[in-house]
Protein backbone atom coordinates (compact mmCIF):
# COMPACT_ATOMS: atom_id res chain seq x y z
CA UNK A 1 0.00 0.00 0.00
CA UNK A 2 2.59 2.62 -0.58
CA UNK A 3 1.32 5.40 -1.49
CA UNK A 4 4.43 6.96 -4.08
CA UNK A 5 5.22 3.69 -5.41
CA UNK A 6 5.13 3.77 -9.49
CA UNK A 7 5.12 7.59 -8.75
CA UNK A 8 7.36 9.49 -12.02
CA UNK A 9 9.35 12.60 -11.52
CA UNK A 10 6.86 15.68 -11.61
CA UNK A 11 6.54 16.45 -15.99
CA UNK A 12 8.61 19.62 -16.51
CA UNK A 13 5.65 21.97 -17.50
CA UNK A 14 8.10 23.32 -20.30
CA UNK A 15 7.14 19.86 -22.50
CA UNK A 16 3.51 20.98 -22.20
CA UNK A 17 3.64 24.54 -23.47
CA UNK A 18 6.62 23.40 -25.82
CA UNK A 19 3.87 20.58 -27.15
CA UNK A 20 0.94 22.87 -27.42
CA UNK A 21 3.17 24.93 -29.23
CA UNK A 22 3.89 22.68 -31.50
CA UNK A 23 0.35 21.77 -32.25
CA UNK A 24 0.13 25.69 -32.57
CA UNK A 25 2.72 26.19 -35.16
CA UNK A 26 1.13 22.82 -36.81
CA UNK A 27 -2.04 24.10 -36.75
CA UNK A 28 -1.05 27.62 -38.19
CA UNK A 29 1.19 26.03 -41.38
CA UNK A 30 -2.32 24.02 -42.00
CA UNK A 31 -4.06 27.19 -41.99
CA UNK A 32 -1.73 28.78 -44.29
CA UNK A 33 -1.53 26.25 -46.74
CA UNK A 34 -5.64 25.88 -46.97
CA UNK A 35 -5.39 29.85 -47.32
CA UNK A 36 -3.03 29.21 -50.08
CA UNK A 37 -5.10 26.47 -51.68
CA UNK A 38 -7.93 29.04 -51.76
CA UNK A 39 -11.59 28.69 -51.30
CA UNK A 40 -14.25 26.02 -52.43
CA UNK A 41 -10.80 23.72 -53.21
CA UNK A 42 -10.43 20.34 -51.65
CA UNK A 43 -7.09 18.27 -50.88
CA UNK A 44 -7.65 14.83 -49.77
CA UNK A 45 -4.05 15.01 -48.19
CA UNK A 46 -4.53 18.12 -46.75
CA UNK A 47 -8.02 16.43 -44.86
CA UNK A 48 -6.13 13.53 -44.07
CA UNK A 49 -2.87 16.14 -42.59
CA UNK A 50 -4.98 17.62 -40.46
CA UNK A 51 -7.06 14.10 -39.36
CA UNK A 52 -3.56 13.03 -38.38
CA UNK A 53 -2.80 16.25 -36.43
CA UNK A 54 -6.38 16.96 -34.86
CA UNK A 55 -6.28 15.68 -31.17
CA UNK A 56 -9.46 13.06 -30.87
CA UNK A 57 -12.47 13.83 -28.60
CA UNK A 58 -12.97 11.02 -26.23
CA UNK A 59 -15.76 10.63 -24.82
CA UNK A 60 -16.71 7.30 -22.53
CA UNK A 61 -19.80 6.30 -21.09
CA UNK A 62 -19.54 3.99 -18.63
CA UNK A 63 -22.71 2.42 -16.85
CA UNK A 64 -22.45 0.69 -13.27
CA UNK A 65 -22.72 -3.04 -12.17
CA UNK A 66 -23.45 -3.79 -16.07
CA UNK A 67 -23.02 -7.56 -17.73
CA UNK A 68 -21.56 -8.21 -20.22
CA UNK A 69 -24.75 -10.88 -20.73
CA UNK A 70 -26.89 -7.61 -20.42
CA UNK A 71 -25.31 -6.22 -23.67
CA UNK A 72 -27.89 -7.91 -25.89
CA UNK A 73 -30.16 -5.76 -25.00
CA UNK A 74 -27.97 -2.36 -26.07
CA UNK A 75 -28.75 -2.25 -29.21
CA UNK A 76 -27.79 1.30 -30.13
CA UNK A 77 -24.66 0.87 -28.24
CA UNK A 78 -23.57 -2.72 -30.09
CA UNK A 79 -25.08 -0.95 -33.55
CA UNK A 80 -23.60 2.42 -33.38
CA UNK A 81 -20.43 1.48 -30.93
CA UNK A 82 -19.27 -1.93 -31.51
CA UNK A 83 -19.95 -2.49 -34.70
CA UNK A 84 -18.54 0.49 -36.42
CA UNK A 85 -15.38 -0.08 -34.29
CA UNK A 86 -14.24 -2.70 -32.40
CA UNK A 87 -16.05 -5.30 -29.59
CA UNK A 88 -13.76 -6.62 -26.66
CA UNK A 89 -15.00 -9.94 -26.02
CA UNK A 90 -12.64 -10.66 -22.61
CA UNK A 91 -12.48 -7.73 -21.27
CA UNK A 92 -11.86 -7.75 -17.16
CA UNK A 93 -11.84 -5.24 -14.17
CA UNK A 94 -8.60 -5.74 -11.49
CA UNK A 95 -10.93 -5.21 -8.76
CA UNK A 96 -14.99 -5.56 -8.70
CA UNK A 97 -16.39 -2.62 -6.95
CA UNK A 98 -17.14 0.54 -7.94
CA UNK A 99 -14.47 3.01 -6.38
CA UNK A 100 -11.46 0.42 -6.51
CA UNK A 101 -12.42 0.10 -10.29
CA UNK A 102 -12.76 3.60 -11.20
CA UNK A 103 -9.34 4.54 -9.37
CA UNK A 104 -8.05 2.26 -11.94
CA UNK A 105 -9.79 4.20 -14.61
CA UNK A 106 -8.41 7.48 -13.17
CA UNK A 107 -4.69 6.35 -13.31
CA UNK A 108 -4.29 3.01 -15.18
CA UNK A 109 -2.78 1.68 -12.55
CA UNK A 110 -3.91 -1.87 -10.51
CA UNK A 111 -5.10 -1.35 -7.42
CA UNK A 112 -1.86 -2.30 -5.21
CA UNK A 113 -0.30 0.55 -6.78
CA UNK A 114 -3.55 3.45 -6.79
CA UNK A 115 -4.08 2.51 -3.35
CA UNK A 116 -8.05 2.63 -3.24
CA UNK A 117 -9.03 -0.32 -1.84
CA UNK A 118 -12.77 -0.13 -1.22
CA UNK A 119 -15.55 2.22 -1.42
CA UNK A 120 -15.55 4.11 2.37
CA UNK A 121 -12.68 5.98 3.94
CA UNK A 122 -10.35 5.47 5.28
CA UNK A 123 -8.65 2.51 3.19
CA UNK A 124 -11.27 3.69 -0.28
CA UNK A 125 -13.66 6.20 -1.22
CA UNK A 126 -13.45 9.65 -2.93
CA UNK A 127 -11.39 10.78 -0.02
CA UNK A 128 -8.26 8.31 -0.30
CA UNK A 129 -8.63 8.79 -4.10
CA UNK A 130 -8.24 12.55 -3.74
CA UNK A 131 -5.53 12.41 -0.79
CA UNK A 132 -3.27 10.23 -3.02
CA UNK A 133 -4.30 11.59 -7.02
CA UNK A 134 -6.43 14.74 -6.76
CA UNK A 135 -3.24 16.03 -9.06
CA UNK A 136 -1.93 13.21 -10.89
CA UNK A 137 -4.90 11.41 -12.76
CA UNK A 138 -6.25 11.34 -16.22
CA UNK A 139 -8.15 14.22 -16.03
CA UNK A 140 -5.02 16.00 -15.26
CA UNK A 141 -3.46 14.74 -17.89
CA UNK A 142 -5.45 15.46 -20.16
CA UNK A 143 -6.02 19.37 -18.91
CA UNK A 144 -2.35 19.53 -19.47
CA UNK A 145 -2.51 18.10 -22.78
CA UNK A 146 -4.38 20.51 -23.80
CA UNK A 147 -7.78 18.78 -23.58
CA UNK A 148 -11.34 20.68 -22.03
CA UNK A 149 -12.43 17.86 -19.57
CA UNK A 150 -15.64 16.83 -17.96
CA UNK A 151 -17.44 14.34 -16.08
CA UNK A 152 -21.08 14.35 -15.77
CA UNK A 153 -22.97 11.49 -13.35
CA UNK A 154 -21.25 9.52 -10.29
CA UNK A 155 -18.29 9.95 -9.09
CA UNK A 156 -16.13 8.18 -6.67
CA UNK A 157 -17.96 6.65 -3.71
CA UNK A 158 -18.31 8.67 -0.80
CA UNK A 159 -17.97 12.16 -3.07
CA UNK A 160 -20.19 15.00 -1.32
CA UNK A 161 -20.00 17.97 -3.29
CA UNK A 162 -16.21 19.09 -1.09
CA UNK A 163 -14.82 20.43 -2.91
CA UNK A 164 -16.86 21.84 -5.32
CA UNK A 165 -15.09 20.81 -8.50
CA UNK A 166 -11.94 18.48 -7.77
CA UNK A 167 -9.34 19.29 -9.97
CA UNK A 168 -8.24 18.00 -13.47
CA UNK A 169 -12.11 18.95 -14.35
CA UNK A 170 -12.95 22.23 -16.50
CA UNK A 171 -16.46 21.40 -15.96
CA UNK A 172 -18.34 19.34 -13.78
CA UNK A 173 -21.72 17.87 -13.04
CA UNK A 174 -21.76 15.07 -10.60
CA UNK A 175 -24.69 13.36 -9.22
CA UNK A 176 -23.91 13.77 -5.07
CA UNK A 177 -24.30 13.32 -2.22
CA UNK A 178 -26.91 10.29 -3.36
CA UNK A 179 -25.92 9.19 -6.81
CA UNK A 180 -28.06 6.28 -6.73
CA UNK A 181 -31.59 7.93 -6.39
CA UNK A 182 -33.60 7.74 -9.80
CA UNK A 183 -35.74 10.51 -8.72
CA UNK A 184 -35.48 13.64 -5.75
CA UNK A 185 -31.68 14.17 -6.37
CA UNK A 186 -29.14 16.65 -6.32
CA UNK A 187 -26.84 17.62 -9.39
CA UNK A 188 -23.85 19.65 -8.70
CA UNK A 189 -23.34 21.59 -12.02
CA UNK A 190 -20.03 23.40 -11.82
CA UNK A 191 -20.02 24.32 -8.16
CA UNK A 192 -24.39 24.82 -7.90
CA UNK A 193 -26.25 22.85 -6.69
CA UNK A 194 -29.71 21.94 -8.66
CA UNK A 195 -32.62 19.85 -6.58
CA UNK A 196 -34.50 17.66 -8.96
CA UNK A 197 -37.91 16.49 -8.04
CA UNK A 198 -39.60 13.35 -8.94
CA UNK A 199 -41.53 14.13 -12.20
CA UNK A 200 -41.31 11.37 -14.92
CA UNK A 201 -38.51 14.04 -16.71
CA UNK A 202 -36.41 14.39 -13.54
CA UNK A 203 -36.07 10.77 -14.01
CA UNK A 204 -32.02 10.55 -13.26
CA UNK A 205 -30.17 8.84 -16.41
CA UNK A 206 -32.44 11.01 -18.87
CA UNK A 207 -31.08 14.56 -16.68
CA UNK A 208 -27.55 12.85 -17.39
CA UNK A 209 -28.09 12.19 -21.06
CA UNK A 210 -29.25 15.95 -21.70
CA UNK A 211 -26.75 17.10 -20.12
CA UNK A 212 -24.17 15.51 -22.31
CA UNK A 213 -25.81 15.93 -25.41
CA UNK A 214 -26.51 19.72 -24.18
CA UNK A 215 -22.19 19.52 -23.46
CA UNK A 216 -21.40 17.44 -26.90
CA UNK A 217 -24.01 20.77 -29.02
CA UNK A 218 -21.64 23.40 -26.55
CA UNK A 219 -17.86 21.82 -27.31
CA UNK A 220 -18.02 20.51 -30.95
CA UNK A 221 -18.00 23.91 -32.77
CA UNK A 222 -14.72 24.41 -30.33
CA UNK A 223 -11.33 23.43 -31.82
CA UNK A 224 -10.22 22.59 -28.18
CA UNK A 225 -10.96 18.93 -28.23
CA UNK A 226 -12.70 17.45 -25.46
CA UNK A 227 -12.64 14.53 -22.95
CA UNK A 228 -16.14 13.68 -21.54
CA UNK A 229 -16.23 11.01 -18.64
CA UNK A 230 -20.52 10.32 -18.66
CA UNK A 231 -21.04 7.65 -16.01
CA UNK A 232 -24.67 6.35 -16.03
CA UNK A 233 -25.81 4.87 -12.34
CA UNK A 234 -27.59 1.81 -13.79
CA UNK A 235 -28.25 -0.95 -13.84
CA UNK A 236 -27.29 -0.64 -10.25
CA UNK A 237 -29.97 -0.23 -7.46
CA UNK A 238 -30.41 2.27 -5.53
CA UNK A 239 -33.06 3.92 -3.10
CA UNK A 240 -35.50 5.21 -2.31
CA UNK A 241 -37.35 2.08 -2.02
CA UNK A 242 -41.13 3.48 -3.30
CA UNK A 243 -40.93 5.93 -6.15
CA UNK A 244 -43.98 8.08 -7.50
CA UNK A 245 -43.90 7.03 -10.63
CA UNK A 246 -44.09 3.37 -12.93
CA UNK A 247 -43.04 0.74 -12.46
CA UNK A 248 -43.52 -0.17 -8.89
CA UNK A 249 -42.59 -3.95 -9.47
CA UNK A 250 -38.57 -2.10 -9.33
CA UNK A 251 -39.39 -0.34 -6.28
CA UNK A 252 -35.65 -1.36 -3.99
CA UNK A 253 -33.98 -2.35 -7.46
CA UNK A 254 -32.59 -0.73 -10.59
CA UNK A 255 -35.41 2.06 -11.78
CA UNK A 256 -35.93 2.18 -15.08
CA UNK A 257 -38.06 5.17 -16.84
CA UNK A 258 -41.36 5.18 -17.12
CA UNK A 259 -41.39 4.69 -20.84
CA UNK A 260 -39.87 1.12 -20.09
CA UNK A 261 -41.95 0.20 -17.02
CA UNK A 262 -42.66 -3.42 -18.04
CA UNK A 263 -40.57 -4.13 -21.37
CA UNK A 264 -38.67 -7.00 -19.75
CA UNK A 265 -41.98 -8.30 -17.95
CA UNK A 266 -41.60 -11.59 -19.19
CA UNK A 267 -38.19 -11.49 -19.97
CA UNK A 268 -36.57 -15.42 -18.69
CA UNK A 269 -33.78 -15.34 -15.90
CA UNK A 270 -30.95 -16.89 -17.56
CA UNK A 271 -30.17 -19.84 -15.93
CA UNK A 272 -25.99 -21.14 -16.94
CA UNK A 273 -25.22 -24.23 -15.65
CA UNK A 274 -23.43 -22.34 -12.50
CA UNK A 275 -27.15 -21.18 -11.86
CA UNK A 276 -27.70 -22.92 -8.06
CA UNK A 277 -24.25 -24.92 -8.59
CA UNK A 278 -25.70 -28.02 -7.60
CA UNK A 279 -22.15 -29.21 -6.78
CA UNK A 280 -20.13 -26.92 -4.74
CA UNK A 281 -17.60 -29.16 -3.04
CA UNK A 282 -15.10 -27.57 -5.17
CA UNK A 283 -15.32 -24.32 -4.12
CA UNK A 284 -14.12 -22.54 -1.28
CA UNK A 285 -16.19 -22.31 2.25
CA UNK A 286 -17.43 -19.21 1.70
CA UNK A 287 -19.13 -21.14 -1.19
CA UNK A 288 -20.03 -24.70 0.41
CA UNK A 289 -21.79 -22.60 3.25
CA UNK A 290 -24.51 -21.27 1.08
CA UNK A 291 -27.58 -23.26 0.64
CA UNK A 292 -29.93 -24.04 -2.45
CA UNK A 293 -31.81 -21.08 -3.63
CA UNK A 294 -35.48 -20.94 -2.31
CA UNK A 295 -37.96 -20.48 -4.86
CA UNK A 296 -38.43 -16.66 -3.48
CA UNK A 297 -35.41 -15.87 -3.58
CA UNK A 298 -35.14 -16.92 -7.24
CA UNK A 299 -38.01 -14.80 -7.42
CA UNK A 300 -36.09 -11.89 -6.06
CA UNK A 301 -33.04 -12.02 -8.74
CA UNK A 302 -35.33 -12.59 -11.64
CA UNK A 303 -37.67 -9.25 -10.81
CA UNK A 304 -34.27 -7.61 -10.23
CA UNK A 305 -32.61 -8.72 -13.65
CA UNK A 306 -35.68 -7.54 -15.47
CA UNK A 307 -35.72 -3.92 -13.67
CA UNK A 308 -32.14 -4.10 -14.53
CA UNK A 309 -32.35 -4.71 -18.45
CA UNK A 310 -35.50 -1.74 -18.40
CA UNK A 311 -33.33 0.33 -16.82
CA UNK A 312 -30.13 -0.17 -19.11
CA UNK A 313 -32.56 0.88 -21.74
CA UNK A 314 -32.68 4.10 -20.66
CA UNK A 315 -28.65 4.64 -21.04
CA UNK A 316 -28.91 2.74 -25.02
CA UNK A 317 -31.36 5.71 -25.57
CA UNK A 318 -28.50 7.80 -24.19
CA UNK A 319 -25.68 6.91 -26.49
CA UNK A 320 -28.62 7.12 -29.85
CA UNK A 321 -28.71 10.64 -28.92
CA UNK A 322 -25.05 11.81 -27.98
CA UNK A 323 -24.14 10.13 -31.25
CA UNK A 324 -27.03 11.71 -33.22
CA UNK A 325 -25.47 14.76 -31.52
CA UNK A 326 -21.68 14.07 -32.38
CA UNK A 327 -22.75 13.19 -35.87
CA UNK A 328 -24.64 16.54 -36.41
CA UNK A 329 -21.96 18.70 -35.59
CA UNK A 330 -19.73 16.31 -38.03
CA UNK A 331 -17.49 15.60 -34.55
CA UNK A 332 -18.32 11.91 -34.84
CA UNK A 333 -15.29 10.85 -36.83
CA UNK A 334 -12.60 12.43 -34.78
CA UNK A 335 -13.89 11.37 -31.49
CA UNK A 336 -12.94 7.74 -29.69
CA UNK A 337 -15.65 6.84 -27.62
CA UNK A 338 -15.98 3.75 -25.18
CA UNK A 339 -18.41 2.01 -23.43
CA UNK A 340 -17.81 -0.08 -20.33
CA UNK A 341 -19.00 -0.72 -16.91
CA UNK A 342 -17.11 -0.51 -13.68
CA UNK A 343 -17.56 -4.12 -12.65
CA UNK A 344 -19.95 -7.25 -13.59
CA UNK A 345 -22.98 -8.61 -11.37
CA UNK A 346 -24.36 -12.47 -9.94
CA UNK A 347 -27.63 -13.44 -10.60
CA UNK A 348 -27.35 -16.71 -9.14
CA UNK A 349 -24.11 -18.10 -10.62
CA UNK A 350 -22.55 -20.52 -8.42
CA UNK A 351 -25.09 -19.38 -5.36
CA UNK A 352 -24.24 -15.93 -5.51
CA UNK A 353 -27.78 -13.89 -5.47
CA UNK A 354 -26.63 -10.83 -6.04
CA UNK A 355 -23.44 -8.52 -5.77
CA UNK A 356 -19.62 -8.90 -7.02
CA UNK A 357 -16.54 -8.91 -5.44
CA UNK A 358 -15.29 -12.62 -5.89
CA UNK A 359 -12.82 -13.81 -9.11
CA UNK A 360 -15.75 -15.67 -11.02
CA UNK A 361 -16.22 -14.60 -14.45
CA UNK A 362 -19.59 -12.87 -14.09
CA UNK A 363 -18.50 -10.53 -11.17
CA UNK A 364 -14.77 -9.71 -13.25
CA UNK A 365 -16.08 -9.36 -16.96
CA UNK A 366 -17.17 -6.62 -18.50
CA UNK A 367 -18.47 -4.67 -21.73
CA UNK A 368 -16.10 -3.43 -23.74
CA UNK A 369 -16.67 -1.27 -27.25
CA UNK A 370 -14.73 1.02 -28.52
CA UNK A 371 -14.86 3.13 -32.04
CA UNK A 372 -12.78 6.17 -33.25
CA UNK A 373 -9.99 7.15 -35.53
CA UNK A 374 -7.63 4.32 -36.43
CA UNK A 375 -9.83 1.61 -35.07
CA UNK A 376 -11.51 -1.31 -37.70
CA UNK A 377 -15.02 -1.19 -38.22
CA UNK A 378 -16.50 -4.33 -36.71
CA UNK A 379 -13.79 -6.34 -35.38
CA UNK A 380 -14.33 -8.75 -32.46
CA UNK A 381 -11.31 -8.76 -30.57
CA UNK A 382 -10.64 -11.90 -28.55
CA UNK A 383 -7.69 -11.16 -26.27
CA UNK A 384 -7.44 -9.96 -22.78
CA UNK A 385 -8.01 -6.63 -21.86
CA UNK A 386 -8.30 -4.91 -18.50
CA UNK A 387 -10.11 -1.51 -16.57
CA UNK A 388 -6.18 -0.44 -16.68
CA UNK A 389 -5.66 -0.35 -20.40
CA UNK A 390 -8.17 2.52 -20.34
CA UNK A 391 -6.58 5.50 -19.52
CA UNK A 392 -2.91 4.15 -21.51
CA UNK A 393 -5.24 3.68 -24.54
CA UNK A 394 -6.88 7.25 -23.96
CA UNK A 395 -3.53 9.05 -23.29
CA UNK A 396 -2.64 7.25 -26.19
CA UNK A 397 -4.83 8.35 -28.33
CA UNK A 398 -4.73 11.92 -27.10
CA UNK A 399 -0.66 12.10 -26.91
CA UNK A 400 -0.94 13.17 -23.51
CA UNK A 401 2.02 12.34 -20.82
CA UNK A 402 1.00 10.39 -17.87
CA UNK A 403 2.34 11.07 -14.66
CA UNK A 404 1.75 8.02 -12.86
CA UNK A 405 3.39 4.87 -14.04
CA UNK A 406 0.78 2.93 -15.93
CA UNK A 407 0.14 -1.07 -15.84
CA UNK A 408 -2.48 -1.37 -18.10
CA UNK A 409 -1.53 -0.64 -21.80
CA UNK A 410 -2.74 0.77 -24.78
CA UNK A 411 -5.56 -1.08 -26.72
CA UNK A 412 -5.39 0.62 -29.75
CA UNK A 413 -2.66 -1.54 -31.25
CA UNK A 414 -4.55 -4.83 -30.77
CA UNK A 415 -7.62 -3.54 -32.33
CA UNK A 416 -5.20 -3.60 -35.64
CA UNK A 417 -2.70 -6.31 -35.34
CA UNK A 418 -5.03 -8.57 -32.78
CA UNK A 419 -2.15 -11.37 -33.02
CA UNK A 420 0.37 -8.84 -31.12
CA UNK A 421 -1.26 -10.22 -28.28
CA UNK A 422 0.95 -13.26 -27.00
CA UNK A 423 -1.29 -14.07 -23.92
CA UNK A 424 -1.45 -11.36 -20.62
CA UNK A 425 -1.52 -12.54 -17.84
CA UNK A 426 -4.14 -10.47 -16.07
CA UNK A 427 -4.32 -9.56 -12.20
CA UNK A 428 -7.30 -9.81 -10.35
CA UNK A 429 -7.50 -8.37 -6.62
CA UNK A 430 -8.94 -7.28 -3.81
CA UNK A 431 -8.49 -7.70 0.24
CA UNK A 432 -9.11 -11.54 0.59
CA UNK A 433 -7.29 -12.81 -2.65
CA UNK A 434 -5.00 -12.51 -5.65
CA UNK A 435 -5.89 -14.44 -8.78
CA UNK A 436 -4.12 -14.68 -12.26
CA UNK A 437 -6.17 -14.83 -15.59
CA UNK A 438 -4.86 -16.15 -18.42
CA UNK A 439 -6.84 -16.91 -21.48
CA UNK A 440 -7.40 -20.64 -20.76
CA UNK A 441 -6.86 -20.13 -16.94
CA UNK A 442 -8.55 -18.76 -13.44
CA UNK A 443 -6.22 -19.33 -11.07
CA UNK A 444 -6.84 -18.18 -7.08
CA UNK A 445 -4.57 -17.63 -3.78
CA UNK A 446 -7.14 -16.92 -0.91
CA UNK A 447 -5.54 -14.98 2.06
CA UNK A 448 -6.76 -17.95 4.42
CA UNK A 449 -4.67 -20.48 2.30
CA UNK A 450 -7.79 -21.69 0.19
CA UNK A 451 -7.40 -21.91 -3.79
CA UNK A 452 -9.21 -22.30 -7.39
CA UNK A 453 -8.14 -23.28 -10.76
CA UNK A 454 -10.24 -23.35 -13.61
CA UNK A 455 -9.31 -24.63 -17.11
CA UNK A 456 -11.88 -22.21 -18.65
CA UNK A 457 -11.57 -23.34 -22.37
CA UNK A 458 -13.09 -27.27 -20.95
CA UNK A 459 -15.01 -25.82 -18.31
CA UNK A 460 -16.33 -22.15 -19.12
CA UNK A 461 -19.12 -22.13 -16.31
CA UNK A 462 -16.22 -22.55 -13.60
CA UNK A 463 -18.17 -25.52 -12.05
CA UNK A 464 -15.19 -28.32 -11.26
CA UNK A 465 -12.43 -26.38 -9.56
CA UNK A 466 -9.14 -28.17 -10.39
CA UNK A 467 -6.84 -27.38 -7.62
CA UNK A 468 -6.87 -30.79 -5.71
CA UNK A 469 -6.68 -32.56 -9.55
CA UNK A 470 -3.22 -33.92 -9.58
CA UNK A 471 -3.71 -34.14 -13.58
CA UNK A 472 -3.21 -30.27 -13.35
CA UNK A 473 -0.60 -29.72 -10.88
CA UNK A 474 2.01 -28.69 -13.07
CA UNK A 475 -0.79 -26.24 -14.45
CA UNK A 476 -1.17 -24.80 -10.78
CA UNK A 477 2.18 -24.41 -10.02
CA UNK A 478 3.56 -22.40 -13.09
CA UNK A 479 0.20 -20.05 -12.63
CA UNK A 480 1.28 -19.71 -9.18
CA UNK A 481 4.71 -18.83 -10.44
CA UNK A 482 3.38 -15.87 -12.24
CA UNK A 483 1.12 -15.03 -9.83
CA UNK A 484 4.04 -13.96 -7.69
CA UNK A 485 5.66 -11.97 -10.19
CA UNK A 486 2.14 -9.93 -10.42
CA UNK A 487 1.03 -9.20 -7.18
CA UNK A 488 3.92 -6.55 -6.54
CA UNK A 489 4.00 -5.72 -10.30
CA UNK A 490 4.36 -2.07 -11.15
CA UNK A 491 4.02 -0.79 -15.08
CA UNK A 492 6.19 -2.57 -17.66
CA UNK A 493 6.35 -5.95 -14.82
CA UNK A 494 2.21 -6.21 -15.10
CA UNK A 495 2.52 -6.71 -18.90
CA UNK A 496 4.67 -9.42 -19.14
CA UNK A 497 3.06 -12.06 -21.97
CA UNK A 498 3.27 -16.01 -22.29
CA UNK A 499 1.47 -18.57 -23.74
CA UNK A 500 -0.84 -20.51 -21.42
CA UNK A 501 0.87 -23.86 -20.30
CA UNK A 502 -0.29 -26.90 -21.94
CA UNK A 503 -3.55 -28.62 -20.11
CA UNK A 504 -3.33 -32.59 -19.66
CA UNK A 505 -4.58 -34.79 -22.19
CA1 LIG B 1 -20.20 -0.80 -9.67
Amino acid sequence: MSTDRGRQPARPIASVRTRLAILAVAALTLAAALALAGPGTHSPALGRAAAAQAPPNVLVIETDDQTLESMRVMKNVNSLIGDQGATFANSLVNYSLCCPSRATFLTGQYAHNHGVWTNTAPDGGFGRFESLHAHDNLAVWLQDAGYYTAMIGKYLNQYENQPLVPPGWSEWHAVAPEPYRPYNYTLNDDGTLVNYGQRPADYEQDVLTRRAVDFVDRRTPEAQPFFLWLTYTVPHSGGPYHDPNRPTNCNNAPKPPTRYAHAFDSEPLPRPPSFDEPNVGDKPAAIRKRARFAPSTVAYIERNYRCELESLLAVDDGVRKLIAALKAKGALANTLIVYTSDNGFFHGEHRIAQGKMRPYEESIRVPLEMRGPGIPQGVTISPLAINADLAPTIVDAANAHPGLVMDGRSLLPVTRKPKVDKGRQMLIEQPGFEAIRTRRYMYVEYENGERELYDLKRDPYELESRHRDSAYASVERELAARLDLLRGCAGSSCRIQRADPPAPP
